[in-house]
This record gives structure tokens, sequence and C-alpha cells, in this order.
């Protein structure tokens, strides 16, 4: 039996690294480069990711925390409805440092929900089954390890009741507007009449306030960027020599995009997955979007993917929304 649990471990670290060095391949080998932000998030990746929200400059996790504080009831008002048993869905669960606020008051009303949150990390499903259900007496909780879409199919199919997904932390943001709008379209077509969505989006603001939270001064969002190249050497046996690349935080505040690169500080060669990939001196490698949108623009998303924006809340400061999207 612990051979087999063994055998399946190193089966699925093996394909893990297969799909890691394929796509991380196919992002240098294009024009121009790219890494994908998913792959951020390894352990360390985490822990910096943590630090990045304790930052003075990070403000979009505090905008969503006073909302889900401040705004508890009216949050779980929107998500009871008219009553009937619902499950409540967390896409990206993290930490779910902000859900917890509404499962709490959700409990306390004595809601008839169960919380299912959807990681792609079977590390921070395990850390949520452990503890939500000590510091939430009384939580029904289901964890789902896996594909935001593949989980959610297999939701539908464990259980016709009504569903209230969140997403939140501006992750939509970490993707383009047409690949964001797509998905938009997707989560419309895994959801039924009297489903809702819960979308936590950063909104546009002072150009300056959105580049110093992707530059912050204790250079906690630089080590992020940096962390994708350690984690490339230490798991694909590649040699990037982190003193030769540069973070570059951008804002546009025509388009909203936040984007950052890492710039090649010299002509240099790495080599990893038995390839080679040269770079010029002040190449760039295009690492993460983060997408700001106005109001207008996320009722706008939300009405072409056959959603219908019914509420939103803010943060004292405007600077984010969570909205509500009925089917
Ligand atoms: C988790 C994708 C919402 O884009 O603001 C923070 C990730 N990257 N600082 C964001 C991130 C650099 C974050 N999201």
């Amino acid at each position: 039996f612990e051979n087999n649990v063994l055998t399946d471990t190193s089966v699925a670290e093996q394909e893990f690294n297969q799909q890691f060095c394929d796509d991380v391949i196919a992002g240098l080998k294009a024009v121009p480069k790219f890494l994908q932000p998913k792959y951020f998030y390894n352990s360390t990746g985490d822990e910096i990711f943590q630090q990045i929200m304790g930052s003075n400059e990070y403000y979009p996790t505090d905008c969503e925390l006073e909302i889900f504080t401040q705004q508890t009831q009216e949050l779980a008002k929107a998500m009871i409805a008219d009553g009937s048993p619902f499950d409540l869905i967390e896409l990206g669960a993290g930490d779910a440092m902000k859900s917890t606020h509404l499962l709490r008051h959700l409990l306390n009303e004595s809601a008839d929900f169960r919380y299912v949150p959807i990681d792609i990390s079977g590390h921070v499903i395990n850390y949520l089954k452990e503890t939500l259900p000590v510091t939430l007496p009384g939580l029904q909780l289901i964890g789902l390890t896996g594909e935001y879409f593949h989980m959610l199919k297999e939701a539908a199919e464990l259980s016709p009741r009504r569903k209230v997904v969140l997403f939140l932390g501006s992750n939509i943001g970490n993707m383009p507007v047409s690949d964001a709008q797509q998905f938009c379209i997707e989560l419309r077509n895994h959801l039924a009449k009297g489903d809702s969505v819960l979308m936590g989006v950063d909104l546009k603001k002072n150009p300056k306030t959105i580049l110093a939270a992707y530059n912050d001064a204790e250079g906690h969002t630089r080590n992020f960027n940096l962390n994708l190249l350690t984690r490339i050497n230490s798991e694909l046996g590649a040699n990037f020599d982190l003193s030769k690349f540069e973070h570059y935080p951008t804002y546009d505040p025509e388009t909203g995009a936040c984007k950052s690169y890492l710039i090649s500080l010299a002509d240099q060669q790495v080599s990893l997955c038995n390839q080679t990939v040269t770079f010029a001196k002040d190449e760039y490698i295009y690492m993460e979007i983060s997408q700001k949108y106005t109001v207008g623009q996320t009722d706008y998303m939300a009405s072409v993917s056959g959603f219908k924006p019914v509420q939103h809340f803010f943060d004292s400061k405007n600077w984010f929304v969570d909205a509500i999207w009925t089917v």
C-alpha cells in the first residue's frame, strides 16, 4: 500500500515536472519571452506572496478585507438570497482569510450552506480541511483539489444545490482582458439559473498607487518574480544567474494593464531541460499581468458573459469592488 502511494506521488511529480519543463521552454523560446504566473506559487512563492500582501504598498488585500469585515451582513444577505440551500464555492481559496468572516456570519445566521474551496494546491486544501472546522465549528466543508472548471463540474455532479461562486482578490486580473472575458463565459456555462458569483476586482485609480503596489520598497514583489527563476533552477536544473535579471514593473493607465517583466542585464545563455535559451542584453521576460478595470468595464464583462451585475460592494476608498453577478 505504502509503495503504491509512493509510486503514485512520484508519477504525479514526474508528470508535473514534464509539464513545467514544457511550459517554461515554450515560454522562453517564444518571442517575446514569457513565463506563466501560476508557477509563482511554490512554498517559497506562497510565503513571498504573504509578504507582498503584508507590505504597505499592496492595497488590494486590505481593501477587500475591509469589504468583508465591514459589509459582512449585506454580503451574506446577497448569498442567502431566497433562503434555498447552497454550496459556497471558492475558486483559488488560498488561506481563505477573507471568506472566513463571511463563513462565520453565515453560520451565526444558521444559513443552510456548505463551503466548497477549490484550489490547484492539495497543500492548501488539506490546510483548510484541518483548520477551518476548528475555527468555525459546525462548518460543512468539502475541499476539492484541481483545475477550477474540472472541479466546478465535479461540484455540480456531487450536488444539485444552488451555487454561489467566490472569485476574490482580483485573481481575474491575472488574465489579459480577452482571456478574462472567455473565463467568465465558461464560468457562466458551468452555472444555472439562480446561481451567483461574487467577483472581486481591483479598480483603476491613481497610477502611482497601482505601480507602487507592484514595486514595494522592501523588494517583496521583486523577490516574488526572481523566485520563479530560483524555482526553475532547483526543479528543472537550470542555471539562471539571478544577479543578471532585474524586476521591471509597469502600469499603463490607458489600458489598465499592470505588467511585470524581468530584464536581462547581459547577453547570456541559460540551460534547462536539455536546451539552451539565449538572452540578449535588455531583453525581457514578461512575467505577469494584473489587469485593472473600471466598474463599468466589470459590469460589461458580466453582461457579455450572460450574467446580470446586480450589486456592488466597495471599500471606503473605492479602490476595489466585490460585485454580485447573478445568472
Ligand atoms: C494574486 C494575481 C491577484 O496580481 O495583484 C501580487 C498577484 N503579483 N503582486 C495580483 C501579485 C504581484 C496578485 N493576484
